[in-house]
C-alpha cells in the first residue's frame, strides 16, 4: 500500500545519507576492524604498532560526525516535496512537511554509528502525525453523548456515502445501539431503493419520503422518530453534490440548520486524490464538518489524500472504507498509516 509515497520517502533518506557520507551498512561496530587493511595491520603488528593503529582507527570512527547544514539537504527536501505533491499531497501540506523536516534536520549532529535513515524517518513521522493529531474518538463520543445522536453524511457523487452509512449502521447495530436510517437523498432516482435494501438486509428502520421531497424534512422526521421511540442513533444520508453547485450547497446548509446534527461527516474516496482535498476544504467552509471518512482505500491509492484532507479541514479522519462489504469499515489509525509510508 502507498508504494509511490514510500519510494519518495526512501529517496529522501538515501539522499540525506549520501550527504552525510554515513551509510547504514558502514554503521555496524563489528565491521570496524574489517575496514582496516589486513596487510597493513600485519606489517604494523610485526613492528609492534598494531594496538595503536587499531585504537586510532576506532577512535577516528567513533568520533566522526557530520553536522547537516541547510545546503546539504535543500535539494533533497525540494525533490521530496515534489514527490509528495505527485502523490496527492496538497501543495501547502507538502510545504509544511518539507519545512518541518528541514527545521528538524538542519544543524543536527549525526554520529558515525547513527542510522541516518532512522533519523529522517523520525522527523517525517513527527511531522505527519502532528497533522493527524486530534482528541476526537468516535467510539467514546458515541458512548458518552446524550442520545439520540444525529449524524449526517455529506460529500460528492458516488464516493461511498450510502455504503458507509450501511457499514456504520451494521457496526452500531452489532454494538447494540438502536439505529435508524434516514434517506436524505431524495434527489437521485434509485437512492431510496438502495438505502431501503440496506435497511432490509440489516433489519433496520428507514425513514423516507417520496422522491423530490425536502431532504431536511426527512432527516428531521427521523430525529423525531428516534426521540419518540428511544433510538440511540440517526444516520442521515444526503445526495451527492459538487462543492461548486451553489444551489445544492445551499440545500446542505439548510439541512444542517434544520436538523442541527451532532456530527457532520464528510465522505470522500481516497482515489480522488487532490480533488478530495479541494472538496473537503469547500464542504468544511460551507457547513463546518466534524470529521472525515476516506473510502476505497483498498484501491491502489497514493495515500496523500489522507494527509491532505486532515490538514485542509483541521479535523481527523475517523474511518477508512476498505471494500464493498458491510465489515469493510476500519478505524483510521494514524500510527498505522505513518508506518505504512515511513516504515
Ligand atoms: N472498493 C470499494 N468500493 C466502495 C467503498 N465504498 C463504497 N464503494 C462502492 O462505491 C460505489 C458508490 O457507493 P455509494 O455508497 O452508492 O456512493 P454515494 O456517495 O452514496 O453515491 P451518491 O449517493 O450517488 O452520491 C458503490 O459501488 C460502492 O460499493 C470502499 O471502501 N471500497
Ligand atoms: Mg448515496
Amino acid at each position: 500500500m502507498f508504494k509511490k509515497l514510500k519510494d519518495g520517502v526512501n529517496s529522501l533518506k538515501n539522499k540525506v545519507e549520501e550527504k552525510t557520507g554515513i551509510k547504514k551498512e558502514e554503521n555496524r561496530p563489528e565491521e570496524i576492524p574489517e575496514k582496516l587493511d589486513q596487510e597493513e595491520i600485519k606489517e604494523k603488528t610485526e613492528k609492534g604498532k598494531k594496538t595503536s593503529l587499531t585504537t586510532k582507527a576506532k577512535k577516528f570512527i567513533k568520533e566522526r560526525k557530520v553536522i547537516l547544514d541547510e545546503k546539504d539537504i535543500e535539494d533533497a527536501i525540494s525533490d521530496f516535496k515534489f514527490d509528495l505533491i505527485e502523490n496527492d499531497v496538497a501543495f501547502d501540506v507538502a510545504e509544511k512537511i518539507g519545512e518541518d523536516v528541514k527545521e528538524d534536520l538542519v544543524g543536527r549532529e549525526i554520529k558515525w554509528r547513527e542510522d541516518v535513515g532512522e533519523i529522517v524517518n523520525e522527523s517525517l513521522r513527527n511531522s505527519i502525525l502532528s497533522i493527524f493529531e486530534s482528541p476526537f474518538q468516535f467510539k467514546t463520543y458515541i458512548e458518552e453523548k446524550e442520545k439520540p445522536i444525529v449524524i449526517i453524511f455529506v460529500g460528492t457523487n458516488g464516493v461511498g456515502k450510502t455504503t458507509t452509512i450501511a457499514k456504520m449502521a451494521k457496526w452500531l447495530r452489532d454494538t447494540d445501539y438502536k439505529t435508524v436510517l434516514a434517506n436524505g437523498d431524495t434527489f437521485r432516482a434509485g437512492a431510496m431503493e438502495q438505502i431501503t435494501k440496506h435497511g432490509e438486509k440489516l433489519n433496520l428502520k428507514v425513514i423516507k419520503h417520496q422522491e423530490g421531497s425536502d431532504p431536511a424534512a426527512v432527516i428531521y422526521d427521523a430525529v423525531e422518530f428516534a426521540k419518540a421511540n428511544e433510538y440511540d442513533i440517526v444516520l442521515g444520508d444526503t445526495a451527492g453534490r459538487m462543492h461548486t453547485d451553489v444551489n445544492l450547497m445551499d440545500q446542505i446548509k439548510k439541512i444542517k440548520r434544520v436538523v442541527d446534527p451532532d456530527l457532520v461527516l464528510f465522505v470522500d474516496e481516497a482515489v480522488a486524490g487532490s480533488d478530495a482535498v479541494e472538496r473537503s476544504r469547500e464542504f468544511n467552509e460551507a457547513i463546518d464538518i466534524d470529521a472525515s471518512i476516506l473510502t476505497k482505500i483498498d484501491a491502489d491509492v497514493s495515500g496523500g489524500a489522507a494527509i491532505s484532507v486532515s490538514y485542509a479541514t483541521n479535523n481527523p479522519i475517523i474511518f477508512v472504507g476498505t471494500g464493498q462489504n458491510y465489515d469493510d469499515l476500519k478505524k483510521f489509525d494514524p500510527e498505522w498509516f505513518v508506518d505504512e509510508i515511513v516504515g
